[in-house]
């Protein structure tokens, strides 16, 4: 059953709410101008993300999946927060550690807009790890100076500091994202397509805690059929009008 006033209920549930976990994805990026990955203009060089954010296409070519890295990296250097970052900044100020943001995005763009706690369940961007000695460092330069960059303290490869298909999650940061969903009361679920695990199950899991679940996208997803409310359009518009007092 949709609310006469889906706006007014969801502030109502937040209002109410103990303990709020949100999970993030592309979509609220989309704003500040990043491609998502499975739209039509998340394409380049028409790779699909499935093909470049994988140990074997790093394997294989190394180059290339750093060309893509350093043209996103590019693109988000020169972007800023929207108004989405922004209203899940302002909830965290209100709630404190009764709020919990959990994110599949690496752009850094939460932190950005002032963020102060992010479990990144993908990793950073900014990140690299060298493939020889595992050290991880943030290089913020944009573009990098030689593709593959190479690690200050061994010389070895360095890739990404993201998760990539295949691979595990953070241990640490994928445990303290369960317990916050597991112990909140209200989930807000925001520009992800939902297809992704392990991510993906976050939603049904908080559900099976009795929690609520709110979906804000501009398209249906798979989780549309079971959030308890969709809010449909931008969550750089939804976002504000549900979280700011
Ligand atoms: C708007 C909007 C606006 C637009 N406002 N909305 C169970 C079942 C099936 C498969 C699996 C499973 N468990 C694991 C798997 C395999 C795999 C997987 O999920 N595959 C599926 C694709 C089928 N998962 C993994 O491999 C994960 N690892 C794993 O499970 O490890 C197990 C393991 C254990 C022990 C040892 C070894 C292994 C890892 C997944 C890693 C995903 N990595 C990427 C790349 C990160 C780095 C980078 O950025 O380059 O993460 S892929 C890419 O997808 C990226 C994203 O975070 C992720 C999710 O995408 P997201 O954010 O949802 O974006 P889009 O583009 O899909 O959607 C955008 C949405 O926004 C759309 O819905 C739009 O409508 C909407 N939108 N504008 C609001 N303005
Ligand atoms: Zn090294």
């Amino acid at each position: 059953m949709t609310p006469d006033n889906p706006i007014e209920q969801a502030r109502q549930w937040i209002a109410a709410a103990t303990r709020v976990a949100a999970l993030t994805g592309a979509g609220i990026s989309a704003e500040s101008g990043i491609p998502t990955f499975r739209s039509a203009g998340g394409l380049w060089r028409n790779f699909r993300a499935e093909d470049l954010a994988t140990p074997r296409a790093f394997a294989r070519d190394p180059k290339t999946v750093w060309e893509w890295y350093d043209w996103r990296r590019g693109l988000i250097a020169a972007a800023k927060p929207n108004l989405g970052h922004y209203a899940l900044a302002q909830l965290e100020q209100r709630l404190g550690d009764r709020f919990t943001l959990i994110t599949q995005n690496v752009d850094g763009l939460h932190n950005r807009a002032g963020s102060q706690r992010v479990l990144k369940l993908h990793g950073d961007i900014w990140w690299t790890m060298c493939i020889a000695c595992r050290e991880v460092r943030s290089d913020f330069r944009v573009p990098l100076p030689e593709l593959p960059p190479r690690c200050a303290s061994c010389g070895g490869m360095l890739r990404p500091g993201v998760v990539w298909f295949g691979e595990p999650l953070p241990g640490a940061t994928w445990e303290q994202a369960e317990e916050a969903v597991r112990q909140c009361e209200l989930l807000i679920v925001a520009g992800t397509s939902a297809v992704v695990y392990p991510a993906a199950s976050l939603a049904p899991l908080a559900q099976s805690h009795g929690a609520r679940v709110i979906e804000i996208n501009t398209e249906e997803t798979p989780l549309s059929g079971s959030a308890d409310l969709c809010l449909r359009g931008p969550s750089g518009e939804i976002l504000p009008q549900i979280i700011e007092s």
